[in-house]
């Protein structure tokens, strides 16, 4: 029997790893290859699990810890893809505030589980907006996030096999050079592409490197955990789930983009700092997700439904943000109300969940 091809896409909450993925696997689908997805948050409703199954993909949830803190819920999830044998690649996502997957998910798969899995070297993408801004120098060094908040950045990329400079279509060459410059500062001799995930651009090479020999998990990282842990307690977390009604027909798409428009307002008028705040609107079959990635971003729909309905509808949020999550909270809850109200939308249920993460406490760490 063959070995499962276990790739696992890190990078910071909004780099595009979703997307990424999503390129990843139709590319192998298109080959012939059984490809299972696992996503990953701190709590259930996510948007991206129902991102990639409305593209067709089988995808498993680890949802309530990050891989490293849920390691067997991991190893469970990549057991249960449907099918006699199992399939030949997995792709994971990490949850985007996650570091130190070296030591934690990318060693003990291999040394516990190689008998099944063959680890793919570990990929990292950067996210150019808090890239420029965490890993430049001088005047310009201002992301908006605390220094702890920046070492889990940096950490991720310092753990790479190998990293990729995402968004490229919105880069100039000078713009990806000087992140190149930056890149070779925080993980010297390792290797850079450039890549574009939403329109593909890109995604050859970095098939070309995840099918290639080279080792999955070269470098393993030396982190302090307590500023990991504050790092991460920095960030307001909320997923929010709504079931409503539209009399009349509703675009999807500027549903979406109003929600997150809206919320993105109001975070910014708290003073919090958004690492990534989607929405997600299903109507039957069809699917929105809006995506803002930091608090001087744009709304961008990330995936279009191109579609108007009315009838019963879902809409959940999901908030990665620099703020209290029990505020956070209370605002999407009154713009969900709200844009309900202006978009003449009987809201049937709301369900919410807020949290800081908490310390993360591994389940397995190799050391050395
Ligand atoms: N312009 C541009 N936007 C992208 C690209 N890849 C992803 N995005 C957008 O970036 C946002 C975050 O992407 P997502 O894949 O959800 O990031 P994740 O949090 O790392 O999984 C979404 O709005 C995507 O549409 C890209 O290549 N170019
Ligand atoms: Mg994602």
């Amino acid at each position: 029997m063959s070995k499962t091809r276990f790739v696992l896409i890190g990078g910071f909450l909004g780099a595009g790893k979703t997307t990424l993925i999503g390129q990843l696997a139709r590319r192998y689908v298109a080959d012939g290859r059984r490809v299972g997805i696992i996503t990953n948050d701190q709590a259930d409703d996510l948007v991206d699990t129902q991102n990639l199954r409305s593209q067709g993909f089988e995808v498993g949830e680890v949802a309530g810890a990050c891989f490293c803190c849920g390691f067997d819920d991991l190893v469970s999830t990549a057991d249960r893809f449907s099918g006699d044998d199992a399939p030949d690649v997995i792709l994971a996502e990490p949850v985007g505030s996650c570091t130190d997957l070296v030591a934690t998910v990318i060693l003990p798969l291999q040394q516990l589980l190689g008998d099944r899995f063959e680890l793919a070297p570990f990929g990292v993408l950067l996210k150019p907006s808090h890239g420029r801004l965490i890993l430049g120098s001088g005047e310009t060094k201002r992301s908006g996030f605390s220094p702890q908040a920046e070492y889990i950045f940096r950490k991720q990329l310092e753990e790479a096999d190998y990293l990729m400079i995402g968004r490229k279509d919105q880069l100039g060459e000078e713009a990806v050079e000087s992140l190149r410059d930056s890149l070779s500062k925080v993980a010297p001799g390792v290797p850079v592409l450039s890549v574009s995930p939403r329109d593909g651009d890109g995604i050859s090479e970095v098939l070309g490197l995840i099918e290639s020999p080279m080792a999955a998990g070269q470098r393993l990282l030396q982190i302090d955990y307590d500023i990991y842990a504050d790092g991460e307690a920095e960030l307001g977390w909320v997923n929010l789930s709504s079931h409503v009604t539209a009399e009349n027909a509703v675009d999807l798409d500027g549903l979406a983009s109003a929600l997150v428009g809206a919320i993105g307002q109001q975070i910014v008028a708290q003073d919090g700092q958004i690492a990534h705040l989607k929405v997600s609107v299903l109507g039957g079959d069809a699917q929105a997700v809006a995506n803002l990635v930091s608090n001087e971003s744009t709304v961008d729909v990330g995936l279009a439904a191109a579609r108007e309905m009315s009838g019963k509808i879902q809409l959940i949020v999901n908030a990665r943000v620099a703020i209290d999550p029990d505020l956070l909270e209370q605002l999407c809850r009154q713009i969900l109300h709200s844009i309900a109200e202006s978009k003449q939308l009987q809201v049937d249920s709301v369900t919410a969940f807020s949290l800081r993460p908490g310390r993360p406490t591994p389940t397995h760490r190799v050391t050395g």
